[in-house]
């Protein structure tokens, strides 16, 4: 066994309180396992492709590999056995892991799936405070990041209410947005990706390609064309609209105002989510065409 964060029953004990379905949680500690700059770069690479990690902030995200501890795992050993509490969440860094459960019509010896490098698992548990759905064995030598219950959770839950906020606050600002229904609404906050840019950062050329939709969650982004200012974007602004809809080259430069957060919508998201707001945000872009 590695190192775990310090005292996890402490932890436990404290007042429960129901915040979001499925998700109950204890009064939040941070946790830090000492470890290299190597560990750190390690971890890093291990998550870049996951979908849990990729909403995350730049402060979130050092939160959770503070928390993160490195444990080694031999071949034929069960991680996470299925009917047991659960207590971590795992990322694997090297090595490959089977599902079994006894739930398999085929059989609980064959499995019904399988996880590689940059695969995560051990989630539900914690979501749901369910027994383990699963049995995992790593069926080589393995490496994986652990991650306690209440690290887990409180990421869980802060990522819920962000898109919360985002969906009450920042998408309600959207002019072009007073045209779509709840549900509509609910559905681009699901589909956005959270992505930052720092201070200077030109987060779009003009004439580029047609790319995505980006929505101002928070700073300012100036909008630029051959060194004019066309305006400047606060949250709930949008830009990359133009190009969107008018199958055009970007009219104007986006320059990040000190460091911004923007909710980016796909171009296919854009056409499946955002056909009842054409028109609207067609009338809310600035003239660019002079
Ligand atoms: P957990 O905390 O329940 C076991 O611990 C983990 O195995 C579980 O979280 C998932 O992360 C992972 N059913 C249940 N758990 C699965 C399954 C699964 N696959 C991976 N896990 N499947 C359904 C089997 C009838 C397979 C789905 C493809």
């Amino acid at each position: 066994m590695s190192k775990k964060k310090p005292e996890p029953k402490r932890a436990r004990r404290g007042r429960r309180q129901s915040v979001s379905a499925g998700v109950d949680f204890v009064a939040y500690q941070r946790v830090k396992v000492e470890k290299s700059e190597e560990a750190y770069a390690r971890i890093a690479n291990a998550v870049k492709d996951n979908f849990l990690f990729s909403a995350l902030e730049t402060a979130q995200k050092q939160e959770v590999y503070d928390a993160m501890f490195e444990k080694s795992v031999a071949s034929g050993e069960a991680l996470i056995n299925e009917g047991a509490e659960g207590d971590f969440f795992y990322i694997v860094e090297s090595g490959e892991f089977d599902v079994f459960t006894q739930n398999n019509p085929a059989g609980p010896e064959v499995p019904v799936f399988h996880y590689g490098p940059g695969g995560s698992f051990g989630e539900l548990a914690l979501m749901y405070n369910a027994p383990r759905a699963a049995t995992v064995k790593a069926t080589t030598d393995a490496t994986v990041w652990g991650l306690d219950r209440n690290t887990f959770t409180h990421i869980i839950v802060n990522t819920n209410r962000q898109k919360a906020r985002l969906e009450e606050t920042v998408l309600l600002k959207v002019e072009a947005f007073k045209e779509i229904s709840d549900g509509e609404r609910a559905a681009v906050a699901d589909a956005v990706q959270r992505v930052e840019f720092a201070s200077g950062k030109t987060i779009l050329k003009k004439g580029a390609g047609p790319g995505s939709l980006y929505i101002v969650e928070r700073g300012s982004v100036r909008l630029e064309a051959d060194g004019a200012a066309v305006c400047t974007l606060e949250q709930g602004g949008c830009f990359g609209e133009y190009a969107l809809l008018k199958k055009a080259k970007q009219p104007a430069d986006a320059i990040a105002e000190g460091d911004v957060s923007c909710a980016v919508l796909s171009a296919a998201d854009f056409e499946r989510l955002l056909v009842p707001c054409r028109a609207a945000l067609e009338r809310g872009m600035p003239n660019f065409d002079g």
